[in-house]
Formats: C-alpha cells, structure tokens, sequence
C-alpha cells in the first residue's frame, strides 16, 4: 500500500488534472473513496457546517482534528486538509503538522489571511490578508516539522479573493513556492474562470496549481486540463447534497406524520451496516467473543 503523503504527492505531480472531493466527516470520506476519486479535500466549510457552527475558526483546532482523525480512519486514499491560516502563528502550524501526520492526514493547506478566518465568499474583499514574509515563514516551519518527507504544504494565495491585483497574487506565489510550498492554491471567487487563467498563464508550471472552481462551476473541464492545473477541489458539494435531501425528508416526514412515503427514496438500513463495516465485526466476534456456556434466559416463562 503506497502512503498516503506519496498517494498526495504523486496527484500533485501527475501529469494529468487530478481532483479532490471534498468530505466532513466519516462517512461523506468513505463514500467518496468508493466511489472512486483518488482524495479527500478535508473542507473546512463542509466541516464547520456539518457541525452547525460557522467557517469562522469557530470549531477549536483539536476538533478539527478529531473529525479529520474520522474520516482518516475510514479511507484509505490521501486526505488535504483545509487547515485555514493555520490557526495560529507558525508555533501552531508546526504543532498541526505533527498532529495530522500522527493520525495519517497526507497534507494540508494553509490560507494567506489571518486568524480567525471567514470564508472567501462572504466579504472577501474586507478581509486583512496575511503579511507575506510571516506567512512564509509557517510555510517553512510546517515542512521543517513533517518526518514524512511526502507530507505536502500548499500555500493558498487569497489575493484575488481580496480584490488586489494579479502581480500581487503572483509575487505571494513565489514567496510561497521559495518558502518550500508544495503547491499553490489560487482562489477566485470570479464567476468565470479568467483570472485563474490569468495566474497559471503567468506562474506557468512553476510548481503544481491547484483550483476550486466553485463560482466558476459552469467553466468545463477541458479547460483546466487544457492549461494544464494539477488539481481541481470539488469543495462543497456532499454537503450541499446532504442538506437538499435532508431538507426534502425531514419537510416530507413532518408534513406526512408518516416514514411510510420516503422508505423507497432512501437507503435501506442495511446500507448504513455496510458503510459502518458491520460485517466484520460479526465475523470477528465469531473469532475472539466465547460462546456463553448458559445464555441469559427469559425472565417471563
Ligand atoms: C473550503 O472548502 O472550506 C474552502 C474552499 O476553503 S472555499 O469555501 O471556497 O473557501
Ligand atoms: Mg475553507
């Protein structure tokens, strides 16, 4: 089995468009990995929001972690994880690393803004970005910290996303990739792909480039491929897909007072078993619990 942090890396450096599907906790992991994507985008929107809090650092790092812990545990492809700015100064960002790599998170990803943080889609403009220098400095203490010498640093650039120019996205870039970054994120909030066009036309095949086509979501395929990106995050979109089909069953269940109608749009129980593994564990209780010699008897006779 190649390691994870290679598994990530290799995606990286893959000479074809690779893509991330985002997840938030266990389950969403699973499900992506058997459906056949090659990672995990560990969104710390999909997070926050699963846990009904908002993408504003309001979950501590540590649950943060503990959810990433999950979704590690279930997988068995490579997980970046969303890990904002860091949450906090480079000290924190070194202690994170050793964290993620303990619980065999491939990567994380860490934001040019300052903590805490809010989403890139809400006033993105009004948000203080990082200063450079300090950010790479997070950037070289978190690839100073790994002991897997294929655990990936991407260094999220969110010039765009705050309105400055594309010279000014471009020289973070550097500073960034000369600080040791594994990859560039590019973010854009722009509903057409032009701008990220614009960088990678610039920045070339510098290092790896990595996109999150959110808002240009109409954009087709074949365009990041042509200009050769090496990763697209699919970055909310389990989440959004949850919360339609549990707005659509819970409406249905409350206004029917009945389960009796949605039995046939869901899965059968027997799904959940087998995303949780049930199976296994029958088996091995066969191998490991005794057979009680007198089972417990009925009371009533
Ligand atoms: C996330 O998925 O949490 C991201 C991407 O950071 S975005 O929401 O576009 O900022
Ligand atoms: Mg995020």
């Amino acid at each position: 089995m190649i390691r994870k942090t290679t598994q990530l890396k290799q995606l990286l450096h893959s000479s074809q468009l690779e893509f991330l599907m985002e997840a938030h906790n266990g389950l969403s992991a699973k499900i992506v990995e058997e459906t056949g994507f090659s990672g995990i985008w560990g969104s710390g929107l999909s997070i926050s929001a699963a846990n009904g809090v908002r993408d504003n650092n309001e979950m501590s790092w540590t649950q943060v972690l503990d959810t990433v812990e999950y979704m590690s545990d279930a997988t068995t492809i490579p997980i970046l994880l969303d890990a904002d700015t860091g949450f906090g100064n480079f000290n924190n960002v070194r202690r994170l690393v050793r964290k993620l790599e303990q619980v065999n998170v491939a990567g994380l990803c860490i934001e040019d803004k300052l903590f805490p943080k809010t989403n890139s889609f809400i006033n993105g403009e009004q948000q203080p970005l990082a200063d450079p220098i300090e950010f790479a400095g997070k950037i070289k203490a978190a690839k100073d910290t790994q002991q897997d010498p294929d655990f990936c640093v991407v260094a999220r650039v969110e010039a765009l996303i705050a309105g400055w120019s594309m010279s000014e996205a471009l020289q973070r870039a550097s500073i960034y990739h000369e600080a040791g970054a594994d990859a560039i994120l590019i973010h854009s909030k722009a509903a057409t792909p032009n701008q990220i066009l614009g960088f990678k036309s610039e920045w070339q095949d510098t290092c790896p480039v990595i996109i999150v086509p959110t808002m240009y979501h109409s954009t087709p395929t074949s365009v990041f491929r042509e200009s050769n990106f090496s990763v697209a995050i699919w970055a909310n979109h389990l989440l959004r897909t949850a919360i339609t089909a549990m707005q659509q069953a819970a409406a249905k269940i409350h206004s029917e007072e009945s389960i009796a109608g949605i039995e046939q749009q869901i899965v059968p129980i027997m799904e959940v078993f087998r995303l949780q593994d049930a199976a296994e564990l029958q088996s091995a209780e066969k191998t490991y619990l005794p057979v009680p010699a007198e089972p417990v008897a009925e009371i009533v006779r």
